[in-house]
């Protein structure tokens, strides 16, 4: 037979089942009439006998092939449906026995060492000095082994790094170089951030910038735990520098800014945590030693002082923080003829209270470990035990003794007792942002520039006009002014007496 029939035979076993159980019809889908009574056709009766022979088979064939080959389409789904499970279960499984191989357990960090990439939180077993599980996973905590003292790095004392955050993601290159500069041993720092009220991408570039830093092949650059919050209250007023600033602004900014911080620091806050630094975003220099500098002054509260560099044209560099300051008369007479619910903010006029600010009694060659008493503190940059805030201080987000959030705060910290201390000569620089004011006086005087350089192209096109207009007769003149006078006497001088001209005349 040629390979057409043998194609023929096999097309035959596959229709015959589901077309049909007559042989007849076999030969009617098979061939048109011009071939039925050919002799091939005679030929085919044994096929039509073989295949009633096989019908049993046939029909069995039939089933298989309903389940694996009606469509190609099912077997993709089946091969799927089986697949995904045991793919799932092995690359978890695989996973899981590379961590255990790199770290001997299936968490991926290991006690006592910084671990290996970023998670959003640690176990609070994780490093040293931290609590300690029994059988029954119960952590526990001796709570006098958190104590803080002045050299905290050589005790392994933990610091929880809080960050509270606002469309903030133009600061975070700069804040994360300070952060990798610092020298207090990275894995004993937990970092916190509370981001509120945010339109930019803080968020997603704040996680970048954690990744990158707990990859650092350098294990020493990795921190401790760390936590990202994300939580709004509604601050309606701008971020910029006019509208931050505003004296309007102050009470119910503020207030709500207190907020915010007592619920990083409340959701922060560890068992195993000596030290609470605050930091702001924004800061522009700060020495990477600026923890233990704090720190070694062994005081419940300190501060440094704040100050912001300016541009030429306004001074070159300007005290910042004015929220850190000494108690005066001025003010405590201020605060009794205030209202009971009132917030004084300093550094404004509308508030006179003649007190000492720690900014204004900058020295720049001062002593750096000269320490003086505060009464409100400023927030750029706090060190503080964590005992205090375990003990019951807070940001005051109402009219405490008539201040709030960090002013309030140093305020209730000296009347818990507590030392609140400013280094008037330890200054770190917050970043200049222009005013409304400046914006405008940039602006006159980019617009002045631009006139000076118009005025200068105009001056060359009439300096050029001008020589090629008028002829150049200077040295002539000089030849000509020398042969006029060669035989004059200049330096004769005449004498004319009035006296005698003027009785002539008379
Ligand atoms: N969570 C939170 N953070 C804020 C808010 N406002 C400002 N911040 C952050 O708090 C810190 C201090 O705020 P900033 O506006 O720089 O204060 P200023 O320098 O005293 O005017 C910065 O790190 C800000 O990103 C807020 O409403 N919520
Ligand atoms: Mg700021």
């Amino acid at each position: 037979m040629s390979s057409r029939n043998s194609d023929d035979d096999e097309k035959q076993e596959f229709i015959a089942p589901s077309s049909s159980s007559s042989p007849a019809l076999i030969g009617e889908d098979e061939d048109d009439g011009s071939s039925r009574s050919t002799p091939e056709l005679r030929d085919r009766k044994p096929l039509r006998e073989k295949l009633d022979l096989l019908q049993p088979l046939t029909s069995e064939r039939k089933h298989n092939k309903i389940v694996f080959s009606k469509s190609i389409f099912k077997q993709i789904i089946w091969v799927i449906y089986v697949m995904t499970p045991i793919v799932i279960i092995s690359t978890y499984l695989l996973q899981n026995l590379l961590l255990f191989v790199r770290y001997g357990n299936i968490n991926g960090y290991q006690n006592n060492e910084a671990r290996s990439f970023y998670r959003p939180d640690l176990p609070s077993s994780f490093n040293s000095k931290s609590g300690r599980y029994d059988d029954l996973n119960i952590e526990f905590y001796d709570l006098k082994d958190y104590q803080a003292s002045s050299d905290g790095w050589n005790n392994d004392e933990r610091v929880l790094f809080c960050v509270p955050l606002r469309d903030a993601s133009s600061h975070l290159d700069m804040f994360f170089n300070h952060l990798k500069n610092l020298t207090y041993p990275h894995n004993l720092i937990d970092l916190a951030f509370l981001i509120s009220d945010s339109q930019d991408t803080t968020l997603k570039d704040l996680k970048r910038h954690l990744k990158d830093v707990q990859n650092d092949a350098d294990e020493s650059m990795r921190f401790g735990r760390i936590n990202i919050y994300e939580k709004n209250f509604g601050q309606s007023i701008g971020q910029s520098f006019s509208a931050r600033h505003g004296f309007q602004a102050q009470g119910p900014r503020r207030k709500l800014m207190a907020i915010a911080r007592n619920w990083l620091l409340s959701t922060a806050l560890r068992p195993d945590h000596s030290w609470v630094y605050w930091r702001d975003i924004d800061v522009e220099t700060c020495p990477g030693t600026i923890i233990e500098d704090l720190m070694h002054h062994d005081k419940d509260v300190i501060v440094p002082n704040v100050w912001r560099p300016l541009p030429d044209w306004l001074g070159y560099e300007q005290p910042y923080d004015l929220n850190s300051w000494q108690e005066s008369e001025g003010g405590v007479e201020l605060a009794e003829n205030l209202d009971d619910n009132a917030v004084i903010v300093e550094g404004y006029v509308e508030f006179a209270t003649w007190r000492p600010h720690l900014a204004y009694l900058r020295d720049p060659n001062g002593d750096e470990e000269v320490e003086m008493e505060l009464d409100g503190i400023g927030g750029v940059s706090i060190l503080s035990k964590a005992s205090v805030f375990k003990n019951g201080a807070n940001f005051p987000a109402f009219s405490f003794q008539k201040h709030a959030e960090t002013e309030g705060f140093g305020k209730l910290c000296r009347t818990m007792g507590y030392s609140v201390i400013g280094l008037p000569h330890y200054t770190i620089w917050h970043i200049y942002e222009p005013s409304t004011d400046d914006i405008k006086h940039m602006e006159w005087m980019a617009e002045e520039e631009r006139r000076r350089l118009e005025r200068l192209k105009v001056k060359k096109i009439y300096d050029k006009a001008w020589k090629l207009a008028f002829e150049d007769v200077e040295p002539d003149w000089d030849l000509l002014k020398f042969n006029v006078f060669k035989n004059t006497d200049l330096k004769r001088s005449i004498q004319v007496d009035w006296e005698e001209k003027r009785n002539q005349f008379r």
